[in-house]
This record gives C-alpha cells, structure tokens and sequence, in this order.
C-alpha cells in the first residue's frame, strides 16, 4: 500500500464560528466558503488532548442533508491527517441523531472516543438551506460549553490545518472496511486509518431491543381498532422507521409517510410541529385541512430531520411535549421495562411546563431545571441523577443515550398505549365476570375491548395531576438589532415591574443555571417572568438559527384539577389568551419588532 502524505495548509480565523444552541449551523454557502468546515474541524481536534485523538476511533455521519457527502469526505481526510485509527460512517453518511450517541457509546463495547454529527436539525436543506455540525463526545453526548468555548477560541487564531493530501476513495453505499496508509501530520510517521462504513440501524435497534417490550408493542400494532400514522419528513428517521415499525413491529408499509431520505427534505422544513408537518396534522384531524373524522388513525407521530425531536398525536389531539415527558414519566416504571426498578429523578429545560415537576413531586424524585439545550442534561444522567429528559421543543429521551431520541419518544408512547390497553381489557373482563353491571373507570360505560385513547390517556393525567396549558410563539427572522432591543427591554423590566393586568409578579429575572454536578455556571439562559398564580412568561432568542434572530416567548398557566373538567379541556388558545397578552405587553413585541403575529405557534 502507497502512503498518503498529510498535506499543512495555511489558512486564517474565520469570524462567527460560535457553536449555538446545538452546534455550528450556517447557510451551505458559507460552509461553501474557501476553509470554512476545514477550519472548524481542525480548531475540534485542537481542542481535543492529543494522547486521547491519537489512534482514536471516531463516529462522522449525519442526516443525509445536502453537502453532506463533501463535508464526510473533508473529514475523513482530516481525521486521517490528524492522527485518527478508524472513523465509521453510517451507510449513505446517515446516522440519526440519538444513533451516533448509541454508536459511541456502544458499538465495540464504546470504542469510539466521540463524533462529529453533520445536520442543522429541523432547519431546512439544500443549497440554499442549512447545515450544520456538532461535536459529540465519549458519553455519547454533545460537547459541554466548556469543550465549545475552546474550540471557538481556537477559531479565532487558527494558522494551519492538516489533511490527506489526497481523496480517500471510500464506497458509502454499502457496508465494507477499507485501509489506508496516512502521515500524521504530528509525527510524520504512515499509518492506518480504518474507514469502516456500518449499518445505521444495528446498534440503535440493539439497544432499543434492551429498552421495550417488542412484543407487547408488536401485539398492539396488530390490534384491528389500532391504526398508526409515521411521518420521516423526508429526514433520516425514514429507515428507522421502516425497520423498527415495519420489519420488527409488524406494521403496514403503508402507516410510513415521506420515509425516504432527501437532501433538501422534499423541499419541506424538517420540523415536527403543528405548523410545519402539515400532511401528518391533517391526515390526523388537525389543522386547515383535517381529514375526515372516519379515516382518522388512532396514533400519529413524526421526527425531525436528523429524528432527534418527536411529535404525538391522537385521533384530533395534540400532545405538548411538556405533556408527553411528564406522562412518559408517570407511566415509565409500569410501561417501560428499562425503568421497571424506578426512575432516577428527572429534568427538562427552563422553558419547558412544570407538568414534569408535579409527576416528580407525586413519585417523590429529583426533578431539574436546566437550559435550553440537550448538553445540559449530559452531567446529569452521567452523574447516575436522571433518567428521563424533555424539552417543550419536542425533544425527550432518556439516559440510554445522551441525546434526544424521536423513535424511542413514539415507541415510548406506544408503551404506554400498550400498558393502558392491557390493563384496561384485564380489569375490564374481571369487571365483567365479578360485578356484571358495573363500568369500568373513566366514568364511562367502555367495553373491555374497546381502545383506551391518546385523549384518554392525557386527559387522566390531568385528572390526576392538573394541566399545565402551555404555548411557544415564534418570530423568526427578526433583525438581530430590534431583538436585541427587546431583550434589553425585558431585562430592565424585571427589576422594575410588578404587576401587568391582574397578573402579580413573584419572581422576575435572567435565568442563570449552575450545574450540579461539576458546578460549571450558565448565565444569561432566558428571562423569566414568574407569578403568584404559578404562570409563567418566558422569553429567550434562538441559538440555532443561521441568519437574523428569533425570539421565543413561552407561555405557560396551571389549572388544578379540582378545577373541574370543563376548565381542564378548555380549548388552549383560548385559556391562555389573557397571558400571551401580558406577555405581548410585556415585551412591547408590536412595536419593537414591527411583526403584528409570530411566525410559528406551538
Ligand atoms: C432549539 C430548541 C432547543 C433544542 C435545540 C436543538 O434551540 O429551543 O430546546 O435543544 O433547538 O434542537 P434554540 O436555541 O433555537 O431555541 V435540534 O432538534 O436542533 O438538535
Ligand atoms: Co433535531
């Protein structure tokens, strides 16, 4: 085998390579840019300690977005120049999201030292969208702030990065091993670098298997009266999808919409919401255009585009994402055999409803409250702390990977759909034999066979634990200036206000988190307005946008359940009409911005 010579190139700091929320997102035509991905990669490996990259097996793939393929074939080179063993690269360059966490963490009993995961999420692609990159480490997770400051101070005085002076010829579209011989560029010494191209799915489904009860999910699916609706938006959740529904769970072909994975996801914006995953609301009986009633499935469910965020729906109902992590986490110990000994305690981002809070208060747990952005939780779940995470951005998951995870957020639900169902026909044939007559639970005359609903099921919980009504408004592609100057705006408001209409404020201030575990602190996490009544106005700009700001404002308002059914099912919009006032006032939303409406409600 002829060697190949690492190659020095000279280049220069490029400005703005500040990881965000989520890692590096830019518009494709920047990463375009002469050096641009060559020099954020080599400030990662700067920043990494040599002994621990030096011969280190790595993880590189991504959602299959648009300049994903160059950008896989730039970093092998580097990976190979920089001294790396071995990279795996998922088939096509696609690994979900939470599968490069599995990866990590266990493929080859956790061989790899950490990964670059190439996506810029829910944003859209193609050569005029989005990309993205984000560095993962050991755990599975995304790097913490620490690891990320570093490498954008080496952003700032990069002189030189090193790369295989030529091509590696690699076959993505199949499973398969190929070596190379490389210089290291540290050492000039050749030698191995291993490109071993994988199956995405594998060691995902493994762990997933370790997780549910497949056959329980499996009898569910098989259920006459039971019809499920998948939307991949055209994202990398398409082939999980289809292994995991289709080929292990038994489910029809055709319960699968946009599966297969697109480089600019069919020209859609990859993100579960009720805004942009039109076809999925509207074959569930929901929004513009629903459906009708007759034809409408029992469950649906969709993932974002690199299959790390989830949305769930019932038949003409949307589950919030702050509900879904707290009813996953009352149901988790009885639905979810990984949780069969308890849950460790839980967390979920500031923004997100305190529904979660009252479930870990109920079950007597540790619940946090961290900031916006997975790598918060990391510590946490590593530290033995928590089990289960969420976020109002339709992210959940739990500690069997250190990021969010779309398909084990549906899975997780069709648990509890299949605990509730099993336990419902159990009583209800005991019922029958026992006490003819009498009905079961619910308050309503059900037959045992009859389908407990995802409204059902929801419903009981606010029964149960009260409902925590909760909107996200958006304004997107606001100049970052007059954002700036709605913050400030708030800032000052929160020393200086203390009432808004009949809303009297407790607490008011920037939300600043310090880390349990290595006492590491983030300040300047969001504004938060807290009143006596337990509302809450939240307001926030966005860390993964590529160009201008958006705002986040979250509103959220808790009805006990003593309140009664008719206050508990009052329709969202309207129960927290009142509060996105305040909010609106409070910010002067209208007037700073210009904009008369945000551009996404959730
Ligand atoms: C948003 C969400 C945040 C989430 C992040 C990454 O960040 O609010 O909760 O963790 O996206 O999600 P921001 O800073 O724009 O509000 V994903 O699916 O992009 O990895
Ligand atoms: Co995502």
């Amino acid at each position: 085998m002829t060697g190949i010579a690492a190659k020095v190139v000279a280049t220069q700091p490029i400005s703005g390579q500040k990881p965000g929320t989520s890692g590096l997102r830019k518009k494709v035509t920047v990463f375009q840019q002469a050096n641009y991905l060559e020099n954020f990669v080599q400030s990662t490996f700067d920043a990494l300690p040599a002994e621990s990259l030096t011969g280190c097996t790595l993880v590189v793939s991504g959602d299959g977005r648009y300049y994903s393929k160059p950008a896989i074939a730039t970093i092998l080179r580097m990976a190979a120049a920089n001294g790396v063993g071995k990279v795996w690269v998922g088939v096509g360059g696609l690994l979900s999201t939470p599968a490069v966490s599995a990866v990590i963490r266990n493929r080859n009993g956790g061989e790899a030292y950490g990964g670059f995961i190439l996506t810029a999420s829910h944003n859209p692609g193609g050569p005029h969208e989005d990309f993205g990159i984000k560095y993962n480490c050991e755990n599975g997770g995304p790097a913490p702030e620490k690891l990320t400051n570093t490498i954008y101070s080496n952003t700032g005085k990069l002189s030189q990065y090193y790369i295989a002076a030529e091509e590696l010829d690699v076959d993505l579209s199949k499973p398969g091993s190929k070596r190379f011989l490389v210089q290291h560029h540290a050492t000039a010494k050749f030698g191995e670098f291993v490109v071993q191209v994988i199956d995405p799915v594998e060691d995902y489904l493994k762990l997933l298997h370790k997780i549910y009860d497949f056959g329980a999910l499996r009898k569910l699916l098989a259920r006459k009266d039971f019809t499920f609706t998948f939307d991949g938006m055209h994202g990398v959740a398409g082939p999980y999808a289809r292994r995991i529904f289709v080929q292990e769970l038994g489910a029809d072909p055709a319960c699968l919409m946009n599966c297969d994975p697109r480089e600019d996801f069919g020209g859609g914006h990859p993100d579960p919401n009720l805004t942009y995953a039109k076809e999925l609301v509207a074959a569930c009986g929901l929004g513009d255009h629903p459906a009708p009633a007759a034809q409408l499935p029992d469950f649906g469910a969709a993932c974002d585009g690199d299959a790390d965020r989830n949305m769930i729906l019932g038949k003409a109902f949307f589950v919030t994402p702050s509900d879904s992590i707290a009813l996953i986490a009352a149901y988790a110990q009885e639905a979810i055999p990984y949780f069969r000994s308890g849950l460790k305690g839980v967390a979920r981002s500031m923004p997100t409803s305190a529904a979660l809070d009252r479930v870990a208060a109920g079950k007597n747990m540790e619940c946090f409250e961290v900031p916006t952005g997975w790598k918060f939780f990391g510590n946490l779940m590593d530290a033995g702390r928590c089990s289960l995470c969420g976020e109002e951005s339709f992210g959940t998951g739990s500690d069997h990977v250190r990021e969010k995870d779309g398909l084990w957020a549906v899975l997780a639900w069709l648990s509890i759909l299949a605990d509730r169902n099993v336990a419902h026909e159990e009583l209800g044939q005991k019922l029958a034999k026992l006490a003819p007559g009498l009905h079961l639970p619910g308050g309503k005359a059900k037959a045992a066979s009859e389908l407990v609903s995802v409204e059902e099921i929801v419903k009981d919980h606010w029964a149960k634990y009260g409902r925590n009504f909760y909107t996200r408004y958006d304004y997107e592609g606001v100049d970052s200036d007059k954002a700036d100057g709605v913050m400030q705006l708030l800032v000052k408001k929160t020393k200086d206000i203390t009432q808004v209409k009949h809303f009297t404020i407790d607490t008011a201030d920037e939300f600043s988190y310090t880390d349990p575990v290595d006492g590491s602190v983030s300040a300047h996490q969001g504004i938060r307005f807290l009143f006596t009544d337990g509302s809450r106005v939240i307001f926030r700009l966005s860390g993964t946008g590529s160009s201008g700001a958006t705002i986040r404002m979250y509103v959220e308002q808790y009805v006990a359940p003593n309140a009664g059914p008719e206050r508990l099912h009052a329709d969202a919009a309207a129960a927290l009409a009142p509060l996105v006032d305040v909010a609106l006032r409070l910010s002067n939303m209208k007037h700073l911005t210009g904009r008369d409406a945000p551009t996404v409600i959730t």
